[in-house]
């Protein structure tokens, strides 16, 4: 299969939306999982060929004391619904992206968000791994395919993959791959690795 980029993809909005006569469109639903402040919007709106459907609101004094704002003290807003975003590779695969809310208190959301998903990325930050446990746990429970992608923020201590994989206790056959959501290149080549390994473990 081949996951190049598409040349609907390069430009918003889209020239065509039109596939090539003789391929077919396979339309897949991912999600975007992790804790809260991990990135989740970030690497929806690098990627997403439309404009991404943000629900971003801000955050209020029901969050101190409850989310962990260590490391992205910057943040004023959070997503309180979801994020959607599209992304079409040559070859007729083309991606829904559905980014997940962070705050546990929406958390109630995510089994309809889940819902027909083929796979799942869960993003995690390394200052503060333990927010995306529940990701972990609800993927895990419920036999979706996911892949850890680390999210590398400044000023962050450097971690390798198998330093990640080893405090995350994932299972082997998991991929755990570092990454900075705000590429596009980047958080492509994780959607990529989540595809292969969706397909891969749906094959076993
Ligand atoms: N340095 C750095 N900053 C990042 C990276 N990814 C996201 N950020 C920043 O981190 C902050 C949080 O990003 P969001 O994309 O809103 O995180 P989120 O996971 O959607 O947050 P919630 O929806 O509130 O859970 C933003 O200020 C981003 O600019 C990254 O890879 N590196
Ligand atoms: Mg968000």
């Amino acid at each position: 299969m081949n996951f190049a980029a598409s040349e609907q993809s390069a430009s918003y909005p889209p020239a065509s939306h039109r596939q090539d006569e003789d391929v077919p469109l396979h339309t897949l639903k991912v999600l975007v999982a992790g804790g809260f402040g991990v990135g989740k919007t970030t690497l929806v709106g690098a990627v997403s060929e439309i404009r991404p459907l943000r629900t971003e609101e801000t955050l209020t004094d029901a969050s101190v004391g409850v989310d962990d704002l260590g490391g992205v003290e910057g943040k004023s807003t959070t997503t309180v619904a979801m994020d959607f975003g599209r992304l079409t590779f040559s070859g007729g695969v083309r991606l829904y992206l559905f980014g997940t809310p962070g705050q546990e208190r929406f958390w109630f959301m995510w089994d309809q968000i889940a819902y027909g998903a083929v796979g799942a990325i869960v993003l995690v930050d390394t200052r503060r791994l333990t927010t995306s446990f529940a990701s972990i746990d609800f993927f895990e429970q419920r036999e979706i395919p996911f892949v850890i992608a680390a999210n590398q923020f400044d000023g962050a201590r450097r971690y390798t993959a198998r330093e990640i994989r080893d405090a995350l206790d994932v299972d082997p056959d998991v991929p755990v791959m570092m990454c900075d959501v705000r590429s596009r290149e980047v958080a492509r080549g994780v959607l990529v690795a989540l595809v292969e390994h969706a397909l891969h473990t749906a094959r076993q």
